[in-house]
């Protein structure tokens, strides 16, 4: 009797219990619980340029909450060794993924072995990695930038043949897949004429400011030049400040060839300041969206995948193009 009498106190004591136990499952979840987030950590080169800025929204923008996502962004000042802790920070709150925009193509191995151990999917875009083991990341989304730099001098040998060009070379990030391409076209430009003569050559981090930095140093030389490529449109930005300064009329008396098309440069092109501008597209964030539907479906991406683009110059600009365009 006596334990009879203990066992009910015990499951009246053991009653609220069970009901709160019970409760989770009983009570519905709001909307916004129902709706399982997914999880994306997007390690950024930074914010040097207007093409970083457009490609920055673009992510937000396509891995919203509204589409189902929470994007968690970093932005690594263009140092690597911020994003290896970025992407160490990722793994341990457990990200469903990883999105990488790298800074330079080599160094990656270690820490996308980490992730790969978590069993994180590390989709890398815009520029390219190096590395022995492809297995470390899903696929790669981006531009194919020694085709890039080939529009670019195929551009200037039909604008000046035989002529005598002196060029100035702005490169971008040394180690980055945009200055290996552009600066691999040029150098199999300078390399296929003799007409060709490299003036100057140096890294301006793909900055507005640093592009400016370096022009005035060669306008100061008095280095002879007339053709400035530059492997951005900021560092563009930079030369024809420069140039102003210095009493020329870029156009005129230089002539300028950018990459990006960002729409500040088309209406340099419109105004005669830029000549040509190689199109580089940032606008990666639905393409990873994409991606990202593809694997939660259990299918497989293609490894690589390369963005169409094209270029731009007097002859096939308008000021619709340019305000028909996302950046
Ligand atoms: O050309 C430059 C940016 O990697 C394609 O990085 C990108 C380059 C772009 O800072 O403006």
């Amino acid at each position: 009797m006596k334990k009879t009498c203990a066992l009910l106190l015990l499951a009246v004591l053991c009653l609220p219990l069970l009901l709160a136990g019970c409760g989770d499952a009983a009570v519905p979840a709001s909307p916004a619980e129902k709706k399982d987030l997914i999880v994306v950590g997007f390690s950024q080169v930074g914010a040097e340029s207007d093409w970083r800025k457009a490609n920055t929204l673009s992510m937000q923008t396509a891995l919203s909450p509204e589409n189902g996502y929470r994007l968690i962004l970093d932005d690594a000042q263009q140092k690597q060794e911020r994003q290896i802790t970025a992407i160490r920070n990722f793994i341990n709150q457990g990200v469903d993924y990883i999105v990488l925009a790298p800074t330079t193509e080599r160094g990656w191995d270690t820490v996308l072995t980490e992730a790969k151990a978590a069993g994180i999917p590390v989709i890398i875009v815009d520029r390219m990695i190096e590395i022995t083991d492809t297995s470390l990341f899903t696929c790669w989304i981006g531009s194919d930038f020694r085709k890039e730099g080939g529009t670019a001098v195929s551009w200037l040998e039909k604008r000046f043949g035989q002529e005598p060009l002196n060029i100035v070379h702005l490169q971008g990030n040394i180690g980055s897949s945009a200055q290996i391409g552009r600066t691999e076209g040029l150098d199999a430009g300078l390399a296929a004429h003799e007409n060709w003569h490299l003036a100057f050559r140096a890294s301006g981090d793909f900055t507005q400011a640093k592009g400016q930095e370096l022009m005035e140093g060669v306008l100061a030389d008095g280095t002879d030049f007339n053709v400035i490529y530059s492997e951005n449109d900021n560092m563009a930005y930079g030369a024809i400040d420069a140039l102003k300064k210095a009493g020329l009329t870029p156009g005129r008396d230089v002539t300028l060839i950018a990459f990006d098309s960002s729409s500040t440069a088309l209406h340099m092109i419109l105004s005669g300041e830029i000549s040509l501008d190689v199109e580089c597209n940032p606008l990666h964030g639905p393409r990873v969206q994409s991606i990202i539907e593809l694997l939660e479906k259990g299918e497989t991406p293609p490894k690589f995948t390369y963005v169409e683009e094209t270029y731009f110059d007097e002859s096939n600009l308008t000021e619709e193009i340019i305000s028909s365009r996302g950046y």
